[in-house]
Order: C-alpha cells, then sequence, then structure tokens
C-alpha cells in the first residue's frame, strides 16, 4: 500500500476504532464483536509500523502503551486543582448548607450530587478535539505530564466527539474486580499486594512505562470541564451533560437535588450503595448547580466554597494493644500511645493509636494485651473506641505513666486543670525536635524533606538547636550528616528557600505556639498583618477579636514573652524569612471570566507576581495570542504577541492600566 493510500486508511480505521471503543467502554454497548475489534486494531498497528511517521497523537495505537520515558515532566495547570472541604456529619452538612443560604441570600437552590470516587484527580488537556496532554493534581497549582500512561485508559477519549478546547478533569480509579485480579496475580508472581484499589490506580500512574500503566485495569470519570470553547454552560449539571456528549464516562449516579432534605436523602442513598459498587467510594460531593450562585459563593484559597465532600463515616476493626509507649509532644505533652498489631482499616495499615491521657486509660480500662475495637474517620487519627473485656484472658498489663520525662529524664508534672502530664523542661530534646518537626510540617512552613529522622539528626548533630537555626544551614554543614547526599542537601536548601515567603499565617501556625492552630493562624495574620503587630499585641486587642479566648491570649503573650522566641524570632528575620500576611482571602473575583496574556518586561511586577495577582482575581492568564484573549498586558521590548493581538484587535494595556484593573 503507497502512502497516500495508507494515510487514507489509518484515518478511517481511527475513526471506526474511536467509535467501537466509545460503544464498548463508555455506552457499555459493544456492536461488533472482539474479534472483530482486534482485527481493526491489528490492521491500524501494522499499517503504523510499515509507516511510523504516520502515528498520531490521538491514534488508538496508545491504548496499548509508548515507549518508556525517563520521568515525568512537569505540567502548570492554567486554573488551579483545588481542594475539597470536608463534612462527616449531618450537623456539618446543615451547617454548610445553612452558610449557602446565607451567602446567596436564598431559601432553596439546586445542588447537585455526585458519588465521590476514591481514585486520583487528572486534568486532560484537549486542542482541536485531541487529547494533547495529561497531568496529575500534584499541589494543585503543578502536576506531572502523565499523558502516555492515561492514553492506555480505554474509555478515556483521545478524540472529542466535537473539536473544541478544553480541560477537562476527573478521577481515575481502578474498578474492584480488575483490583482483585491484579493483585491475585501480583500474588502468584510474588510481588507485593497492593493496599487497595486507589493504591494500585496512583502505582499504575507512577509507572515510566506505559506497556505496564497498559496492564492495569483503569477507569476515568469526569467531573470538571474548564477553559473551554463550544457549547457554553449554566450549570454544573449542564457540564455533567457536557461531558458526556464530548465522549467522557460521567458516573450514573449523579443527580440534581433541591434543598437540604434531598441532600441528606442521597447520602443515605448512595451510602446504601456503597457496598455493591463495582468500584469504590469515600462520600458523595455536592455542588451548587448554578454557575452563576458558584461565582457568588466563591472560593478560599485552597478549596471552592461552592462544594463539599461528605465523607462517609469511619470503618471500624479489631485488633490487640501490643504494648504502650510514651511521646513527648512539642509542648511537653507526655501521650501514651497504644503500639497496635497492624490492622487494616479504610485503606491503610493502622499500626498506633493515641489514648490522649492517663484519665482516658483509665476511663475506658485500656491494659497492655487487650483486644480493642478501632475507629478511623476520613484522615484523622485512629482511636480506640473500646476494650473487648470479655476476650481477656488474665495475662493482660496495666499501665502506669512514668514519672520521669522519658527524654530528659527530669520529673514530669500534672498541672491543675489539665489531663496531660507535662515535661516543663524547656530544653528537653525529645520538644526540641518535635518544634523542628511541626515547623517545617507541610501545614507548617512546608520544608519538603524535613521530616522527624532529619529532624532529629539535626538536633543531635548540635546543626540546629531551634528552628531560627534552620536558615543557617549550608551545603558544607550539612554534608558532614550522614546519609545526606548532596543532592538531597541542595534539595533541602532549595524548600528552606522557599520557605522564606511563606504568608504569615503559615509561620505563626509553625511556630507551634500553644493553642494557635491553623484557623487561629489565619485569623491572627489576617487581623494584624506583621507578626511584629502579633508579638505586640495586648491582652485586650487580642481578647477582643472573635473566636479568642483568654486561653489564647494568655499563651500568645506567655510565648511572645519569652527571651527564646525573641532570639528565634531575630534569628528567622537576619534569615529573611517573611513576616508579612497577604489579604489574599479578601480579594474579589473581579477579573472572573476575563483572559491575559503576558509579555514584555514589566517594571513593577515580575511576569510571575502580574499572573498571580491576575488568578487571585479569578482571571486567567494563557501563553499565547488567540482571539479568546481579552487584554494583552505588554510591556518594554513586547514583540510578535504585541504586533498578532493588534491584528487580531485584542485590546493592549501598559503596567498601569493593569494596576488600574486590579484595584477596581
Ligand atoms: N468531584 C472529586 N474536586 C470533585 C471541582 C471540585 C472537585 C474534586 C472532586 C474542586 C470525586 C479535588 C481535586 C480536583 C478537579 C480539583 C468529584 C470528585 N470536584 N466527583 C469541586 O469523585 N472524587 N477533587 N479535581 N479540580
Amino acid at each position: 500500500m503507497d502512502k497516500e493510500t495508507a494515510r487514507q486508511r489509518l484515518e478511517v480505521l481511527r475513526e471506526q476504532i474511536t467509535e467501537h471503543n466509545y460503544h464498548y467502554h463508555v455506552l457499555d454497548a459493544p456492536r461488533i464483536s472482539d474479534k472483530q475489534f482486534d482485527q481493526l486494531m491489528k490492521e491500524l498497528m501494522d499499517l503504523e509500523t510499515i509507516y511510523p511517521d504516520l502515528v498520531t497523537s490521538d491514534s488508538p495505537s496508545r491504548r496499548v502503551g509508548s515507549n518508556p520515558l525517563t520521568a515525568f515532566a512537569e505540567v502548570q495547570h492554567a486554573v488551579p486543582m483545588l481542594s475539597l472541604d470536608n463534612a462527616f456529619s449531618e450537623d456539618d452538612i446543615s451547617a454548610y448548607y445553612q452558610r449557602l443560604q446565607k451567602s446567596l441570600g436564598l431559601e432553596e437552590f439546586a445542588l447537585v450530587g455526585e458519588p465521590k470516587i476514591d481514585g486520583l484527580a487528572v486534568s486532560l488537556y484537549y486542542e482541536d478535539g485531541r487529547f494533547v496532554r495529561g497531568a496529575t493534581r500534584g499541589d494543585g497549582t503543578q502536576g506531572e505530564d502523565i499523558t502516555d500512561n492515561l492514553c492506555t485508559i480505554w474509555s478515556l477519549p483521545l478524540r472529542l466527539r466535537e473539536k473544541i478546547r478544553a480541560e477537562v478533569r476527573g478521577e481515575v480509579f481502578m474498578p474492584r474486580d480488575g483490583f482483585e485480579r491484579l493483585n491475585i496475580v501480583r500474588g502468584q508472581e510474588g510481588l507485593t499486594l497492593f493496599a487497595n484499589p486507589r493504591n494500585a490506580a496512583a502505582g499504575s500512574l507512577r509507572q515510566l512505562d506505559p506497556a505496564i500503566a497498559a496492564k492495569r485495569p483503569l477507569d476515568f470519570f469526569a467531573y470538571s470541564l474548564v477553559n473551554f470553547t463550544g457549547e457554553g454552560a449554566e450549570s454544573q449539571w449542564e457540564i455533567l451533560a457536557n461531558l458526556k456528549k464530548l465522549g467522557f464516562k460521567v458516573n450514573k449516579l449523579v443527580s440534581l437535588l433541591n434543598g437540604l432534605n434531598d441532600v441528606l436523602h442521597y447520602h443515605q442513598h448512595i451510602s446504601d450503595l456503597r457496598s455493591r459498587l463495582p468500584y469504590e467510594i469515600d462520600g458523595v460531593v455536592f455542588k451548587v448547580n448554578e454557575l452563576a450562585y458558584q461565582e457568588k459563593v466563591g472560593f478560599t484559597s485552597r478549596a471552592p466554597r461552592w462544594a463539599i465532600a461528605y465523607k462517609f463515616t469511619a470503618e471500624e476493626g479489631i485488633t490487640r494493644i501490643k504494648d504502650i509507649t510514651v511521646n513527648v509532644g512539642r509542648t511537653g505533652a507526655i501521650t501514651p500511645l497504644a503500639e497496635l498489631e497492624p490492622l487494616l482499616l479504610s485503606g491503610s495499615v493502622i499500626k498506633r493509636a493515641s489514648l490522649h491521657n492517663e484519665d482516658i486509660i483509665r476511663e475506658k480500662d485500656v491494659m497492655i494485651g487487650d483486644k480493642v475495637v478501632i475507629h478511623k474517620a476520613g484522615e484523622v487519627i485512629p482511636e480506640i473506641i473500646r476494650v473487648l473485656r470479655e476476650e481477656r484472658s488474665g495475662s493482660e498489663r496495666p499501665f502506669t505513666m512514668p514519672e520521669r520525662c522519658p527524654s530528659c529524664h527530669k520529673d514530669v508534672k500534672r498541672i491543675p486543670g489539665e489531663a496531660a502530664l507535662r515535661c516543663l523542661n524547656p530544653a528537653c530534646p525529645a520538644q526540641a525536635v518535635e518544634r523542628i518537626i511541626h515547623f517545617a510540617s507541610r501545614r507548617g512552613m512546608d520544608i519538603s524533606g524535613l521530616g522527624e529522622a532529619l529532624a532529629a539528626q539535626l538536633y543531635q548533630s548540635g546543626l540546629v538547636n531551634d528552628v531560627g537555626d534552620l536558615y543557617a544551614l549550608t551545603a558544607a554543614k550539612l554534608a558532614g550528616l550522614e546519609r545526606m547526599g548532596e543532592k538531597s542537601a541542595a534539595n533541602l536548601l532549595d524548600a528552606l528557600g522557599r520557605s522564606k515567603t511563606n504568608p504569615l499565617h503559615r509561620l505563626l501556625y509553625a511556630m507551634g505556639i500553644r493553642f494557635v492552630g491553623e484557623r487561629t493562624a489565619r485569623l491572627l495574620a489576617a487581623h494584624f498583618g506583621s507578626l511584629w503587630r502579633v508579638a505586640a499585641a495586648s491582652y485586650y486587642e487580642l481578647t477582643v477579636l472573635k473566636d479568642m479566648g483568654p486561653q489564647i491570649a494568655f499563651s500568645l503573650q506567655n510565648f511572645f514573652q519569652r527571651e527564646e522566641t525573641g532570639i528565634i524570632i531575630e534569628k528567622l528575620k537576619a534569615s529573611g524569612v517573611n513576616f508579612q500576611e497577604e489579604r489574599a482571602e479578601e480579594i474579589q473575583s473581579t477579573l472572573a471570566g476575563n483572559s491575559f496574556v503576558l509579555t514584555g518586561t514589566l517594571q513593577r511586577f515580575s511576569r510571575e507576581q502580574a499572573r498571580e495577582a491576575i488568578e487571585q482575581r479569578g482571571g486567567k492568564v494563557l501563553s499565547s495570542i488567540s482571539k479568546n484573549v481579552d487584554y494583552l498586558i505588554a510591556g518594554e521590548k513586547a514583540g510578535s504577541k504585541l504586533l498578532k493581538a493588534q491584528e487580531l484587535g485584542i485590546n493592549v494595556l501598559g503596567e498601569e492600566d493593569l494596576e488600574k484593573l486590579l484595584n477596581g
């Protein structure tokens, strides 16, 4: 067959295979036999082997896996992939519904209910109806390019049924039956088993060799459409309909609901179906239906306010307490921990549960060796519900709290009115290490690479006595540590450098002030704006704030009056750590629906800052000029983009105009 004939035949084959594939994998209603389908695939693959340059990015041959990669590239999400806030009870949901009522000024409004698939969120980019790129969620702004692995998911369209540009988001998951079969085979081959379908799906997408992903039974449900051309939508319900029209699988159990009653019933209904579904779900997601209403209720920095995940209640299981140990926390609290025989609950292996304090141990009558019922809800720490006393053999031993701190061996005290025993030694090593761990934690300063082991090592080596010393670390100092390679050292210094620009609320939380959790830290940062002002705040200034009681105020004053605190703050300041809060949450979405392209050199912002400022206000920043662009922001030495924008009649603005837009 000559090349031109091959080209034409290939196009016919791709068209046919795409259509049959859609009927088989998306509609679940095949139109030809498997054998006929295999024949079409074989013909396609054979022709592509003869003419490799005729292979296209949307060819069905990609389903069986292309060449292995050496690493995944990074992908910047044009629209961030946010998180979902969680609710765990009817009370949480009715409180959430009331907040929506208030913010919308409406008694009743429609919501869409969707089963919450326990998989991995991904974003798929289509241009001209063709799948061009797919990425993991990553940290929400940047993910990994897993295009080749995603191509192996048969139900994921490589070609849309309309030639549009779109970003489609949804969940990749592994159906239960496929998961069971995979594990059976892995067991026979002596490979480690996956703990649950979600881990199996994640492990599959992380493979650099797409041929491996191709052998894993992955599937995809779409639920979100952003940045798209083609038919518009005014509601989430219409978006789901559009996704179906485009050729995606949309979960059949999605439902349009009206009011709180419907919402609670839907949760109950899906919860009843849960164990019989062919895939795992961990709750339901509710989304305000009307996009205009979604816009009205808006976003926080991490999640839309117009959506919430109502998680199913926790699973329970039974295991044995092997031992009870004690842990010294960053505030000196001595907490007893039950060391458990490992137990699989809600998809994770549980080895420990907190026993909180002596009173609780007495109340629950917990002894070493007891069989206990364990309960785990969502991400929260597992709890011991009760002891199975009827199962006692007589060999169980009672536990008593130590009289001395297991770390510094100083006496421990029980402060009147408090349940916890405390080590009051401010120089206690265990506390110091815990403070470093907390400072670096993901919700704190987010210094990746600085976990438990390294924190202990840094402290023991004398390099870091308190968190103020972290920023004085250098490659030379780190080189002396055991198990510390050049690469890890560079990564750590990099993460430390990045953490300096964190907003104040993170720093406040990271400092580990008693009673100052994330919410309080945000409140303080938003109100006072700088660390100096928080430190100088009077008891009165603190307690007049909403939700701020005397306990928090005393703790803050006590913390900032300590000499050690002053020294740490000085060290942080000298290292250039940011002490200010940008009040990002108060920024309104004034630029929603507008897209921008930036070009040339700006004087007052970096490109990155301009992009962030536009995106914070709901605008989009695109990389190239097209007729979908509303504004070109042209700095000095703007080149071809400016010419093209002028050709297309696009509004061209200067830096000052941009500032006005941002402020207005
Ligand atoms: N709907 C997960 N986020 C979801 C679009 C929003 C959203 C989810 C959802 C933010 C599911 C967070 C990650 C993300 C796209 C950001 C669902 C599910 N909706 N049905 C409201 O079934 N697991 N996850 N995904 N953007």
